[in-house]
């Protein structure tokens, strides 16, 4: 049964550097995903250490703590149905040179770790990712005219 999920989603310095910021939130809009959480954040290393945890072996975990340090990234939370399973499809692989044709990563980059978006991969993932970046207060529940389409029955 698909439900309605929220899923986390950070768009990362290279998106910002490259002045894709509008274009990739523009494509989560066309999809019918309600954006319930959008603000800049400064992450830390520490956040980075948390979010990144099951890397930190990696050769390449400091470099990637770096990197997603350059700039503020975008936080936005997604909602819709089975949004975390749709958000990374549209996103596409890590590899943006393997992502399939039509994905965001395929589509708007070349590279690790400049693959333009973080997306939660799981539900449990996303219950966790979006309590990390996401206050309560900065949630934000409201009705739009087109959510018959998009959520429910879909008529
Ligand atoms: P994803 O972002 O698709 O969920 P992941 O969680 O395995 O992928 O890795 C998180 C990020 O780490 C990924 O978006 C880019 C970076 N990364 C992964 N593999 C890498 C590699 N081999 N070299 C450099 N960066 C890498
Ligand atoms: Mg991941």
């Amino acid at each position: 049964m698909a439900e309605i999920q929220k899923t986390l989603v950070l768009l990362k310095p290279d998106a910002l550097q490259r002045d894709l910021l509008g274009e990739v939130i523009r494509r989560f809009e066309l999809k019918g995903l309600k954006i319930v959480g959008l603000k800049l954040i400064r992450l830390t290393d520490e956040m980075l250490t948390e979010h990144y945890a099951h890397l930190a072996e990696k050769p390449f975990f400091p470099s990637l703590k770096q990197f997603m340090m350059q700039t503020p990234v975008v936080g936005l939370v997604l909602e819709g149905l089975d949004s975390v399973e749709s958000v990374r499809k549209i996103v596409g692989s890590t590899n943006p040179r393997n992502a399939d044709a039509g994905t965001i990563r395929a589509d708007l980059s070349m590279n690790v770790p400049s693959n333009l978006i973080h997306a939660s991969d799981s539900p449990e993932a996303a219950a966790t990712e979006v309590k990390r970046f996401f206050k309560d207060d900065e949630l934000f529940a409201y009705e739009k005219i087109t959510d018959r389409y998009q959520f429910g029955e879909g008529v």
